[in-house]
C-alpha cells in the first residue's frame, strides 16, 4: 500500500512535468496549424478570451464524447431510454400488426428484386398506410411519429425487404428530412403534405462523380441572379433519382464572409422541384442489390430555383447535409436489426431441423458459436438503435458519434449475421429460393453509403479527439492560472496518475446498473479508463498530426465502438433485470458474454496503439500497399515462376 502511494506521489510529479512539457510543446509553431481538426490547443498563439470561456463551460453529456477523456457520462445511456408515453405506445402497437401483415401478405421482395422496382400494388399500399410520411407532423398530413416509433416500423421493413426500405428511407430519412429539420413554415406547408402522402417522392442529392466521401468538394454551382439561383451540375447514384419530384440539392454558392467581407465558395442546400425545368435523370443503375430501389444520375441544367427555396440558410449547406445524415443513421441500425431477426430465424429453424452425423446440427459447438454470436450482434444493434432514437426523442443535441457508431456496427453486424446464416444453411443458403442471397446482396451497400464505414470510423475517432483537445484547452487554461480552479487540475493529475498505475480512478457504474451485472460494469469502467489514457498518450505523442495516422485512428474507433456496444447492452440488460422482463436472464447472459469478448478486443486495439510489433506491422502494410500500387497489382512471383 505504502509502495503504491509512493509510486503515486512520484507519478504525480512526473505527470505535472509531462503536462507542463506538453504545454511548452503546444506553444511551439505547428506545421499544420490551419487544419480544422484539433483547433486551438495546438495553435501556438492560443489566447483565452470571453467567447472561448463560454464555449469551454459547455460540458458534453454525450457518452461517446466523454470516453475520449476517460470519463463516463451516464446521462444519455443509463437508464436505458423509455421515451414513449402511453398514447404513443398504443398508437405504435396499433401500427405494428397491420404493417407486418402488409409485408407478409402484399409485399413480394423477390418480385421487387427481379422487377427492379417496387411493385405498383405495394407502392400504393404503402402510400395508403402513410408509410411515406412517418415523421411528418399530423397537421401536415403525416403520422407524426417520434424517432423511436419510426425505428420500430423501420425494423419491420428491414426484416422483410431492404429494397423497399431504401425507397422509403431515401425519401424520408434523407430526401425531405432537411425540410423537416431546417425548413421554414412556408417550405413545410408547401412541400410536406404531398411528400407525406407519397404524391411526390423526394431524393437527397449530395454525391457527385468526383465527390463521394469528400462531401465538401462538390462542384455543382448555384449562382444568384436577382431573386433566384441558377443551378448547374450533375449528381451521381441518387436513390429515387429517377422517380423523385422534389430534390434536396447541395451546391456551391458564393458568399461574403461576415468578418472579412471577402467572397468565398460555401455549400448551400436548395429544395428543387423537377417541374422548375432543366432537371433530368439517367437510366436506372444496374446494381448488385437493393434492385427494387431506383438509383440514377440527376442533372441540373440552368435550373431556376427561387431564393425562398434555400434550405437552412445560404452557406450552411455542409452542416445541413451532415445533420440530415446524423439524424437518419439510427434508422439504418433499426432496419438492419430487423434484417438480422429474419436471418437468425431462418438459421435457427434450419439448425433445429437439419440432422447430420446423427444429431441435429444445433447440438454442435461450431453451430452454437455462430447462433450465439448472431444473437449478440442483433441484440447490440437493436440496443444501439433504440438508445440513439431514445436520446434524440429526449431532446439530445449531441449524438453524432453514437449515431455513426450505430450505422457502422449495424451494417457490419448484419453482414456477419447474414453470412453466417448462409453458412449454417449450407448449400440451401446459396439457393435463390431461400431468399437469403438477396439479403446478402442488398446488405453490401450499407457499409458504403450514408458515409462509408471507413470514413465514419475516422469521423468517430477524430470528433472524439477534437473534443478532447477542447477539454485539454481548459486544463491548459487552468494551468496558466492554477488558482482559477485548483481542484480540477489536481483531479486530472491524480486521475491520470492512478490510471497509469492501474489503480481505480473512482469511475463506477454501481449506482446505475443491476447488481447482477457488476462484473460487466467493471469491464466497461476498465475499458473507459484504458481508453482515456490511450487517447491522452496519443495526443501527447502525435499532437495535431494524429489526423494523419489512420491506422491508429481505426483502432481508436474500433475501441470506441466496442465500448459503446458494451454500455448499451449493459444498460438494456439492467433495465430488463430491474423490470423482471421474461427474457431478463437470457439478456444477462448476452450482455455478459458480449462484454467479456468486447473487453478483449478493446484491450487488444488499445495495446496495439503502442506496441512495437503493431507499429512494425503498420509500416510493413504501408510498404506493401505502395509496392502493389506502383506495380498495378500483386507483386510476388507466381509459385510456378510463370
Ligand atoms: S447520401 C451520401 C452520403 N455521403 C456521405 O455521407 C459523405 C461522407 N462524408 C462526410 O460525412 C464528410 O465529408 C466528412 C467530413 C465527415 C468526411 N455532424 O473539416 P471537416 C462539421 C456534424 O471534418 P471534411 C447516401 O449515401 C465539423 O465539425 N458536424 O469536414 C444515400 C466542422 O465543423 P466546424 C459535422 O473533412 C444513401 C465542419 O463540419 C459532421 O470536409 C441512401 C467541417 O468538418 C457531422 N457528421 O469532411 C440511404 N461532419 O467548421 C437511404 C463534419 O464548426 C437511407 N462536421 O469546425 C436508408 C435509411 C435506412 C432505412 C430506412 C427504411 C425506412
Amino acid at each position: 500500500m505504502l509502495l503504491r502511494l509512493r509510486l503515486l506521489q512520484s507519478s504525480v510529479r512526473c505527470e505535472l512535468l509531462s503536462i507542463s512539457r506538453a504545454r511548452a510543446k503546444w506553444r511551439r509553431p505547428n506545421p499544420i496549424a490551419n487544419s480544422s481538426i484539433l483547433p486551438g490547443i495546438f495553435t501556438p498563439t492560443f489566447q483565452f478570451n470571453a467567447h472561448y470561456a463560454s464555449e469551454i463551460k459547455k460540458e458534453s453529456v454525450s457518452f461517446g464524447v466523454n470516453i475520449f477523456q476517460g470519463r463516463i457520462s451516464t446521462e444519455q445511456v443509463f437508464p436505458y431510454p423509455s421515451v414513449l408515453n402511453s398514447e404513443q405506445s398504443q398508437f405504435l402497437q396499433e401500427l405494428v400488426d397491420p404493417v407486418s401483415k402488409f409485408f407478409l401478405e402484399v409485399n413480394n421482395a423477390a418480385a421487387n428484386d427481379s422487377l427492379g422496382q417496387v411493385e405498383d400494388e405495394t407502392m400504393e399500399g404503402l402510400k395508403e398506410m402513410g408509410a411515406f410520411g412517418l415523421q411528418v407532423p399530423v397537421d401536415l398530413g403525416g403520422l407524426g411519429l417520434s424517432n423511436t416509433q419510426y425505428a420500430r416500423l423501420v425494423e419491420i421493413v428491414g426484416l422483410h425487404d431492404l429494397g423497399v426500405g431504401i425507397t422509403l428511407g431515401a425519401h424520408q430519412s434523407i430526401g425531405f428530412k432537411g425540410i423537416l429539420l431546417f425548413g421554414s413554415d412556408n417550405q413545410k406547408k408547401k412541400y410536406l403534405p404531398d411528400l407525406a402522402s407519397g404524391k411526390t417522392i423526394a431524393a437527397f442529392c449530395l454525391t457527385e462523380t468526383a465527390s463521394g466521401s469528400d462531401a465538401a468538394s462538390i462542384t455543382t454551382t448555384a449562382v444568384k441572379e436577382g431573386n433566384k439561383y441558377v443551378l448547374n451540375g450533375g449528381k451521381l447514384w441518387i436513390s429515387n433519382g429517377g422517380t423523385a419530384e422534389i430534390f434536396t440539392v447541395f451546391a456551391k454558392t458564393t458568399v461574403k464572409d461576415k468578418h472579412t467581407g471577402k467572397e468565398k465558395d460555401k455549400i448551400t442546400a436548395f429544395i428543387v422541384e423537377r417541374k422548375f425545368g432543366g432537371v433530368t435523370h439517367g437510366p436506372p443503375e444496374k446494381k448488385m442489390g437493393i434492385k427494387a430501389s431506383n438509383t440514377a444520375e440527376v442533372y441540373f441544367d440552368n435550373v431556376n430555383v427561387p431564393e425562398e427555396n434555400v434550405l437552412g440558410g445560404v452557406g450552411n449547406g455542409f452542416k445541413v447535409a451532415m445533420n440530415i445524415l446524423n439524424n437518419g443513421r439510427f434508422g439504418m441500425a433499426a432496419a438492419l436489426s430487423g434484417t438480422m431477426i429474419g436471418a437468425i430465424s431462418k438459421a435457427v429453424d434450419h439448425a433445429a431441423n437439419r440432422t447430420q452425423f446423427g444429431s441435429k446440427i444445433h447440438e454442435y459447438g461450431l453451430i452454437q458459436e455462430k447462433i450465439a454470436t448472431m444473437a449478440m450482434q442483433q441484440y447490440v444493434t437493436e440496443s444501439m438503435a433504440y438508445m440513439v432514437s431514445g436520446n434524440m426523442d429526449a431532446g439530445a443535441s449531441e449524438f453524432q458519434i453514437e449515431a455513426a457508431i450505430s450505422k457502422v456496427f449495424a451494417s457490419e453486424a448484419a453482414w456477419y449475421v447474414t453470412d453466417e446464416c448462409i453458412q449454417i444453411l449450407g448449400g440451401m443458403g446459396y439457393m435463390q429460393e431461400t431468399g437469403i442471397e438477396r439479403v446478402m446482396r442488398d446488405l453490401r451497400i450499407f457499409r458504403i453509403f450514408e458515409g462509408t464505414n471507413d470514413i465514419l470510423r475516422l469521423f468517430i475517432a477524430l470528433t472524439g479527439i477534437q473534443k478532447t483537445g477542447d477539454y485539454f484547452k481548459r486544463l491548459q487554461m487552468i494551468m496558466k492560472n492554477p488558482l482559477s480552479d485548483p481542484g480540477a487540475l489536481m483531479e486530472q493529475i491524480f486521475k491520470r496518475a492512478k490510471r497509469k498505475l492501474g489503480m481505480s480512478t473512482g469511475l463506477s457504474l454501481t449506482n446505475v446498473i443491476h447488481p447482477d451485472l457488476t462484473a460487466s460494469g467493471d469491464l466497461v469502467v476498465k475499458a473507459v479508463e484504458h481508453f482515456g489514457t490511450s487517447i491522452e498518450d496519443l495526443l501527447l505523442k502525435y499532437r495535431k498530426k494524429i489526423i494523419n495516422h489512420q491506422f491508429l485512428l481505426k483502432k481508436v474507433a474500433d475501441a470506441a465502438i466496442d465500448i459503446y456496444a458494451m454500455t448499451v447492452v449493459l444498460s438494456r440488460a439492467s433495465r430488463s433485470l430491474n423490470k423482471g422482463f421474461p427474457s431478463a436472464q437470457h439478456e444477462k447472459v448476452l450482455c455478459e458474454t458480449w462484454c467479456l469478448e468486447a473487453f478483449g478486443r478493446v484491450s487488444s486495439n488499445l495495446n496495439a496503439l503502442k506496441s512495437k510489433s503493431s507499429m512494425q506491422a503498420i509500416s510493413n502494410m504501408k510498404a506493401i500497399s505502395k509496392e502493389l500500387v506502383a506495380k498495378g497489382g500483386v507483386v510476388a512471383n507466381h509459385p510456378l515462376g510463370f
